[in-house]
């Protein structure tokens, strides 16, 4: 029999699991979706299936749950599925948990050992002609994109001997290639990453194994016309502190932050280590070179974000202490000190940014972002984990960090990450989209909403009501429906 959740603020109101699967065909909508859009919008929420066998647990530990807009000819159809990775269907046929603590396997039921922990919780990306759910912890799994139905959990056929994948891997707008890693690569708590480029048709192209400084955390990465970047945030994982059931992530507010810099077809003897201050890292904004020197466009934070990964002593800052700024990080390869200097871009919390992905890598000028804008009615919101209380979508100028516009949607509402869309193949950068899902928190329901991304100010083109909440995604992604034809 399947018990109540537990009532913590993670796992209720807003964040309550829904455990739901389906598909609404037709969604209702106020306005008119431009008839110039045809693809989908995916995204992946972590909705853990079933209570944690830990008593309570963390958001990012959830199951992934895969939901997919389908959009043509002005109307949009919605589906969502769970992932259904190994520990997924193995937990179903228990009809309970039987993994425990984040990326802790040896808090995991017996019966489970040498299972892969995998939720695939956290990005949901297109690559040759399939949906890929991504968690950094273990290898992607595949999924169709049209019908959600997952395929498997992959190796890119023996190509990938990572034991781990990112779930921010970047692709390249001129080849299609994609830029990805593992972190944790040889194993658990190593310090080794893996780097691997894979071309649209899945063939890795090139590989290079190589050791962070520390056993830190690597969530996302940056490319540039010339290197790959990996930025370390100052967490470390312990392989003796995980097997006296402890937890993967100890934050160190004593390290440096470090990004390791690879030419693109550079080998380990090629990486080198630019140390900075003491941060948490966020998402990547974008990365770009000029006169030689590496521009990383990143959120960065003084203090631990994550406080459910607790220093040493077991501290972690109340919210309130946390300080927040988009970053321009810049590297020049050829500094002798292998310092890394950070200038603020944007004097604001702002995090889950979306660019113009045909402008990866180059000297971009269009970012949107989750913010903080207009009013908001608190005693209607209520409390939130990590960056939820973001209430508005911020379109910045990267050449120089002025907020262009905002848009608020309302005193009880807060916002998911955002997704841009060109307006066609041929439109200026910045020209196009802006879809996200917005949380009427008031209403417990949702509205999938379509600015038009060079006036948000102006409010929705479109809004589809959803007659459901959707809790808070991670991550997700645009694939035009071209995208779905490709053979693989
Ligand atoms: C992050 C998120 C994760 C994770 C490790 O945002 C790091 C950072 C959503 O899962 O597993
Ligand atoms: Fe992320």
């Amino acid at each position: 029999m399947t018990k109540p959740f537990p009532r913590s603020p993670q796992m209720s109101g807003w964040e309550a699991p829904q455990r739901f699967e389906g598909d609404l065909y037709d969604l209702e909508i106020e306005g008119e979706v431009p008839a110039d859009l045809n693809g989908s919008f995916f995204r992946v929420a972590p909705d853990p299936q079933y209570p944690p066998r830990m008593g309570d647990d963390i958001f990012i530990n959830g199951d992934g749950s895969v939901s997919a807009f389908r959009i043509e000819d002005g109307h949009i159809d919605f589906k969502t599925r769970y992932v259904q990775t190994p520990r997924y269907l193995r937990e179903r046929e228990a009809r309970e948990s039987l993994f425990g603590l984040y990326r802790n396997p040896y808090t995991n039921d017996p019966s489970v050992a040498g299972l892969s922990n995998t939720t695939g919780n956290t990005n949901v990306v297109m690559h040759n002609g399939l949906l890929w759910a991504l968690k950094e912890d273990s290898l992607p799994i595949a999924m169709d994109p049209l019908t959600l139905e997952t395929i498997g959990q992959s190796d890119f056929a023996g190509q990938v001997r990572s034991q781990t994948f990112t779930a921010h891997p970047k692709f390249d707008p001129g080849t299609g290639d994609m830029y990805c890693f593992g972190y944790e690569a040889g194993g658990l708590a190593s310090s080794d990453i893996a780097y691997y480029v894979i071309d649209p048709s899945g063939k890795v192209k090139h590989e290079a194994w190589f050791t962070m400084p520390y056993p830190g955390m690597v969530h996302d990465m940056a490319i540039t016309e010339n290197y790959v970047l990996f930025p370390v945030a100052p967490f470390t994982s312990d392989l003796e502190r995980m097997k006296a059931g402890g937890l993967h992530w100890q934050w160190e507010p004593g390290l440096d932050v470090v990004y390791g810099v690879i030419p693109r077809d550079g080998g380990a003897e090629d990486v080198r280590w630019f140390r900075g201050p003491n941060a948490f890292v966020g998402h990547t904004l974008n990365a770009f070179e000029d006169r030689g020197k590496i521009y990383y466009d990143v959120p960065l934070t003084n203090d631990n974000v994550f406080g459910f990964f607790p220093d040493a002593k077991g501290r972690s800052p109340l919210p309130s202490e946390l300080k927040s700024s988009v970053m321009r990080v810049e590297i020049d390869p050829r500094r002798a000190d292998l310092r890394a200097q950070g200038e603020v871009l944007v004097d604001a919390p702002a995090e889950f940014p979306a660019v113009d992905d045909r402008y990866l890598a180059t000297a971009y000028r269009h970012v949107f972002l989750m913010g903080f804008g207009g009013a908001m009615d608190l005693a209607s919101v209520p409390a939130q984990p990590y960056n939820m209380m973001f209430n508005a979508f911020l379109h910045v100028d990267a050449h120089n960090g002025a907020v262009r516009t905002t848009w608020a949607p309302g005193a009880a509402a807060t916002v998911q990450e955002p997704v841009f869309v060109p307006r066609g193949p041929g439109a200026p950068e910045g020209d196009g989209y802006l879809l996200a899902l917005v949380n009427r928190l008031d209403e417990v329901r949702s509205d999938l909403v379509i600015l038009d991304a060079e006036h948000i100010d102006a409010g929705p083109i479109a809004t589809a009501r959803l007659p459901f909440r959707m809790k808070n995604a991670l991550h997700g992604s645009w694939a035009a429906a071209e995208e779905f034809n490709r053979p693989s």
